[in-house]
This record gives C-alpha cells, sequence and structure tokens, in this order.
C-alpha cells in the first residue's frame, strides 16, 4: 500500500485504512511516519478528552456512556484504550469492546485499544500518534482512557485538552486516585459508582482537597457524581466537559495549550533523532570501543569523551 494511498483513505473517512494506520504506527513502520507527516496539516480539530483513575473505577463504562450521550449531541467520537499492563494490541480489549457493543454499529464511533506490544518508541507516542489520526479522520471528540497509577500514563494523558480523574467511593481513606502529578491535570473529578454507600462522603473529600490547594486557579476543577451503569450524572458531565472546552478557548489556554504541547514535541523528535544519529555514526567505529575501555580503566572521564564524541561525530560536517 502506498503512502498516498493510506492518506486518502483516511481522510475519506474509511475505516479500514484508519484501523491499518493505526496498525503500522503500533509496529512503528516508515509508512506511518510518512502518513503522519502529510495528514498533520489536518490535525487539531478534535476534542481530546483524557479519563484517568484507579483500575476499576468505571473508566470504560463511562467513555460507554459519554458516547452515547455526546453521539446524542450530534458528536462523532473516537476513543482510544491505553492499557501499559495488558500485552494485547490491535481492536478493543475484551472488556472494552462488550462494553463499547451497543456502539459498535454506529459508524461514527471508532474504538481502538492498546497494550504495550511492539511499542519502540513507547506507548505513550503510539498513542497519540493514534489520537492524532483519528483527528484527521475526522472525529469530533476522542476519548483517552488509561489506568492512572504510574508516570506513564500521565504522559499520555497530557495530550489532553480536558482530564476526567475517576474514583468510587469507600477507596481508602487516602485519595487514591489523586496521588501527586494527577491532582494537576484534573480539570474534573469524578466520583462514579454513586450507588455504592460514601458516594456523598467521597465527594466531600476530593472538596476539601481542592479548597486546600493553595494554588489560585481560574478554574476549580468540578466533583461530580455519576452511575456508569444507570447513566445518572452523565448528562451533566457531558455539559462540564463542554463547558471547560469553552472555558480553555474564552482563557486563551487552549492556544497555549496548542503552543506548549508544539514545543515539547518538537524537543522530544529532535531529541529522538540526535540519538538515533549518534549511536548511527558510533556503531562499531573503533575510537568509539576504545573510549569505554580507557573510562572503564579510569584512563579518560565519560564527562570530556562524550563531548569529544559528539563533536567529533555529530557535529563535524557543520563545523
Ligand atoms: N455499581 C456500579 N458498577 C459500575 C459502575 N460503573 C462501572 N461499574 C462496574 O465496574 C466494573 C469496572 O468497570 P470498567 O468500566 O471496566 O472500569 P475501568 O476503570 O475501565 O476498568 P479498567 O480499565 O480495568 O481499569 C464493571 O463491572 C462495571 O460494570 C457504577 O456506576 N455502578
Ligand atoms: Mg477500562
Amino acid at each position: 500500500m502506498s503512502v498516498t494511498e493510506l492518506v486518502d483513505g483516511v481522510l475519506s473517512g474509511n475505516r479500514r485504512y484508519l484501523a491499518r494506520l493505526i496498525s503500522l504506527i503500533e509496529n512503528e513502520d516508515r509508512l506511518a511516519q510518512d502518513a503522519l507527516i502529510q495528514l498533520y496539516k489536518h490535525t487539531g480539530k478534535a476534542y481530546v478528552i483524557g479519563v484517568t483513575g484507579p483500575p476499576g473505577s468505571g473508566k470504560s463504562s463511562l467513555v460507554t456512556k459519554l458516547t452515547a450521550e455526546f453521539r446524542k449531541r450530534s458528536k462523532t467520537i473516537g476513543v482510544v484504550c491505553v492499557d501499559p499492563s495488558s500485552p494485547f494490541t490491535g481492536g478493543a480489549l475484551l472488556g472494552d469492546r462488550i462494553r463499547m457493543q451497543e456502539h459498535s454499529l454506529d459508524d461514527e464511533v471508532f474504538v481502538r485499544s492498546m497494550g504495550t506490544r511492539g511499542h519502540l518508541g513507547g506507548l505513550s507516542r503510539a498513542a497519540s500518534d493514534t489520537v492524532r489520526v483519528i483527528d484527521a479522520f475526522g472525529k469530533d471528540i476522542i476519548f483517552v482512557e488509561t489506568v492512572g497509577t504510574g508516570q506513564s500514563e500521565v504522559e499520555v494523558i497530557e495530550i489532553a485538552h480536558t482530564v476526567i480523574v475517576t474514583d468510587v467511593p469507600g477507596s481508602g481513606d487516602d485519595i487514591q486516585a489523586i496521588k501527586a502529578g494527577i491532582m494537576e491535570i484534573a480539570a474534573i473529578f469524578v466520583v462514579n459508582k454513586s450507588d455504592y454507600p460514601g458516594a456523598d462522603k467521597k465527594v466531600a473529600e476530593i472538596n476539601t482537597m481542592l479548597d486546600l490547594d493553595p494554588r489560585e486557579r481560574a478554574w476549580r476543577p468540578p466533583v461530580l457524581l455519576t452511575n456508569s451503569r444507570t447513566g445518572d450524572g452523565i448528562a451533566e458531565l457531558a455539559d462540564k466537559l463542554q463547558e471547560h472546552l469553552k472555558y480553555l478557548k474564552d482563557s486563551g489556554m487552549l492556544e497555549q495549550k496548542g503552543l506548549q504541547r508544539s514545543r515539547e514535541e518538537l524537543q522530544s523528535i529532535m531529541k529522538y533523532k540526535l540519538t538515533q544519529e549518534l549511536s548511527q555514526k558510533l556503531q562499531g567505529k573503533p575510537e568509539y570501543e576504545k573510549a569505554i575501555r580507557m573510562i572503564a580503566a579510569r584512563k579518560k572521564d565519560p564527562y570530556t569523551v562524550a563531548e569529544q564524541l559528539i563533536a567529533e561525530f555529530l557535529f563535524s560536517e557543520i563545523r
């Protein structure tokens, strides 16, 4: 398949091409990068919503219900489920597939799950490229679901315009989901499983924690109650999401976030390319191997050698 075929397929709204391109992204195929280059100018239109929180707190159920709500509001939807603990990838994970079944016949909903298999460049790189191609494909809203337990997940969620942090009643006195890092990125807190005892207490706890936060903030994250089985509270959550998007636009935050993201992305790509270039140049060079031995034998120090090698092999042409 040619890049042009792939790109035209995605831009014309063909789901099979979209699925194909995502597989190429996962496999770090050169074709995927060429397609991303061409698709870039067609991106930046979707509203990306991150959903993170402890395992089993109802993230997938919440996304399924929100999808139904936004379909009623005539929005088209993409869903990317990122599960760093799963070795599976492609299509949807079994659980997600069952939950998203009600949308499986809806052409306006595209769901994709990603596990850790085969992402040399990192799961978050693959996930953000996937969001990007679904954006180019033309979906209005893209949900990114990820379990909130560690650092890599926080990274994935950084591509979202709005982050929902989910928690459930009675999940311990310490506020589980709100570990360092997560707290800063939450725009909306959701206490899901409102049918469980202690739901109001949980809401109060999170509100107290927010009140104790000394930082000035123009957007004070609301704390909402939902039931992702019955759909209670889902319409209110959808309203809040639209309100947050409006806030981001009106305050100039959306533009600022876009700039920040472009800066970080450019930096990370440059870093990656430089590293790649350097290792290619050093590959099998006797000077390199010799230097390593000298460092190990304490005849040279790694600081000076690093500078010398960079000067010699990376910047020699432009000097
Ligand atoms: N009682 C009740 N159960 C719920 C609610 N929301 C979700 N569940 C159930 O909780 C279980 C976990 O829901 P998921 O949507 O898979 O949760 P998740 O956060 O996506 O789980 P992981 O992706 O595995 O971390 C399922 O059995 C759901 O049916 C709710 O509001 N009330
Ligand atoms: Mg899930």
